[in-house]
């Protein structure tokens, strides 16, 4: 079954997506995110001038081959561009697997672990009140598990709140250059636990509760925090420092058994490896479309998974329905999934482009079985979408210091 064409798609509903369809010659098709938030271009570029000339004519079958290919055979390995770009090909090429076998992706992958995908979701605010009054809807509407993130007082634009945009996709989809946000460490160490010791007082420790610290501390700081937040049995404290240096997770492991996640940013097993062999992390967030695809991302949950580490994939509003379906049929499949990231079945613009049909039920994501991962591309309504450049933001320090956004 030869490639006979690679298409490759940039779109904004709301805000950008890079999509990668591959078509065979006798018609089956499958498609791929390609998307890297901020640097989309980088991509497309990437797939249109240095990959998709070498795909046209080899086997669509060949999936591990390919991989290799375009992981070895490029030289210069890993990063975020290039791991998104063999990302959307290879998750392309089990999309059409699946449609040549007639069998959704997980049956590919080893069956069925679970029936439905267990999720968290975000609630965020201005304020605590905010934030607990978004939670206590979540609860109301059957997650078992939210996120909280809050503005600060006296800190001007936080990580994770809506600044005033009715949703994620107004809010990533409009920065025709980096916004800055400022950073307090200390004024967010003296107000987060507040948040979860009330998020707590209200509504007790049955829901499970998870934070995103974003890479912004210290080893030494997380640790602090980790210990502050003890008291209200987290689910996990997400990006606790930057994992450049996986030694700092040592520090905090040392201090506190606040559960950590660790991993979005992450494009390879290799940047996980001592993390996870040392066990100084307990989930691992690393994407399908950023870690290279489904055939990577299916080693890395084998090998976490013999460090007691589970699964917990970055699930935001940059990675489109595709890796979200992709991520479906991985998350019923690794017999050490923990938890999916789900901020919602995203908004009308979004959902004319990307067809899919995935249901959500006390706070469990199922899907109907269909071939291959059971998402399409309508590239007629992506034209109504024009690319528009958008930048993630930058932080600064009060005093200036450029930081960790
Ligand atoms: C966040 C992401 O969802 C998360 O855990 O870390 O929303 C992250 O900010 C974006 O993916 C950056 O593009
Ligand atoms: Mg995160």
């Amino acid at each position: 079954m030869k490639i006979k064409d690679i298409k490759v798609f940039i779109c904004s509903p709301g805000r950008n997506f890079v999509t990668v369809k591959i078509i065979t010659e006798n018609g089956t098709y499958g498609i791929g995110d390609a998307t890297l938030n901020g640097r989309e271009m980088a991509v497309v570029a990437y797939l249109q001038e240095h990959i998709a000339p070498c795909l046209i004519g080899k086997d669509a079958q060949q999936i591990e081959d390919i991989w290799q290919y375009l992981y070895k055979g490029a030289y210069w390995r890993k990063g975020p561009v290039t791991m998104a770009a063999i990302g959307a090909i290879d998750t392309a090429l089990w999309d059409i697997k699946g449609k040549q076998a007639n069998l959704p992706v997980y049956q590919l992958l080893g069956g069925r672990s679970r029936s439905g995908v267990t999720v968290y979701g975000h609630a965020n605010g201005e304020t605590i009140e905010e934030v607990l009054t978004n939670l206590g809807t979540m609860i109301d509407e059957g997650y078992k598990a939210v996120r909280l993130q809050c503005s600060i007082p006296n800190v001007k634009g936080t990580y994770g709140t809506m600044e005033g945009k009715k949703n994620y996709y107004e809010l990533q989809g409009n920065r025709p250059l980096p916004p800055e946000q400022e950073w307090s460490t200390s004024k967010y160490m003296n107000f987060v636990p507040e948040l979860f010791k009330q998020a707590r007082e209200r509504f007790g420790f049955d829901i499970g509760l998870c934070h995103d610290v974003h890479s912004r501390l210290t080893p030494i700081e997380a640790a602090r925090l980790g210990k502050l937040l003890e008291p209200y049995n987290l689910l996990f404290l997400e990006d606790a420092v930057t994992s450049e240096n996986p030694e700092g997770y040592q520090i905090v492991r040392e201090h506190t058994v606040v559960p950590l996640a660790v991993g979005e940013i992450f494009t390879t097993v290799w940047d996980a490896k001592v993390l996870i062999e040392k066990q100084w992390i307990d989930y691992i967030r690393t994407a399908i479309t950023h870690g290279g695809g489904i055939t990577p991302l299916k080693k890395l949950a084998d090998f976490a998974a013999m460090y007691h580490i589970r699964t917990a994939p970055h699930g935001a509003p940059d990675l489109s329905p595709i890796c979200f379906m992709a991520h479906m049929h991985f998350n019923l499949w690794a017999p050490n999934f923990g938890i999916q990231e789900f901020i919602g079945f995203g908004t009308p613009e979004l959902n004319d482009v990307f067809k899919y049909d995935v249901e959500l039920k006390e706070g469990l994501l199922y899907m109907q079985d269909k071939p291959g991962l059971g998402v399409d591309f309508d590239e007629e309504a992506a034209k109504k979408y024009p690319y528009k450049r958008s930048y993630l933001p930058v932080s600064r320090l009060e005093d200036g210091t450029l930081w960790n956004w």
